[in-house]
């Protein structure tokens, strides 16, 4: 207990020192180049305005690039496929240490939800999953049959996450925990069998 404000001051003392001198050197610098700088003949002029003239076609070019770049990029955002109603929609209820899945949305409470861990969803359509927890954190996250996460989000008490997602390749899905949630949390495995 001793040792740790004595450290922990010193380290503050060292890096309050460290910034003043480098705060100290920078303002020095900057007096130095206002001060010592002139005007400059008309020739170091005309050649400023030279460099002005490149630099302001390097920023329309630049600018065009970019909107040009902007323009064709923004098709290839994922964000369109997911605008439209879901074909289906899917509850999802996390506990220790299992998953509870059915179609359609529940008004159930989440203790009360029945599901399986398994789920036959669509290829190539929105799925909305409404997911939650009947009692601590999880993290539901949706792997390819390659073992790739593909998709996720947080399964809390109290709260309704939505996660849309769509299955382009049919397979088998796994879903695996994303938040350590007790000793089993390793097997707290389901399946979306996507056809
Ligand atoms: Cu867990």
């Amino acid at each position: 207990m001793i040792y740790f404000p004595t450290l922990l001051f010193s380290i503050q003392a060292y890096s309050a020192t460290t910034a003043f001198i480098a705060g100290t050197l920078i303002v020095a610098t900057v007096l130095f180049i206002i001060f010592t700088s002139s005007k400059g003949s008309d020739d170091k002029l005309a050649e400023k305005h030279k460099v002005y003239h490149v630099r302001d076609r390097y920023f329309l070019i630049l600018t065009l690039a970019i909107i040009v770049g902007l323009i064709i990029s923004l098709r290839f955002l994922p964000y369109e496929q997911y605008q439209g109603k879901p074909a289906e929609e899917v509850t999802v209820v996390a506990m220790q240490w299992a998953w509870k899945m059915a179609p359609g949305i529940s008004n159930a409470t989440p203790e009360a939800f029945t599901g399986e861990s398994e789920i036959t969803l669509p290829a190539n359509k929105l799925i909305r999953f409404v997911v939650t927890s009947q009692d601590v954190n999880h993290g539901f996250g949706i792997y390819s049959p390659e073992g790739l996460l593909i998709a996720q989000t947080q399964a809390m008490p109290q709260y309704k996450n939505e996660l849309e997602h769509k299955f382009t390749e049919p397979g088998d899905y796994h879903i695996l925990c994303m938040e350590y949630c007790g000793m089993p949390h390793a097997y707290m495995i389901g399946t979306i069998h996507v056809k």
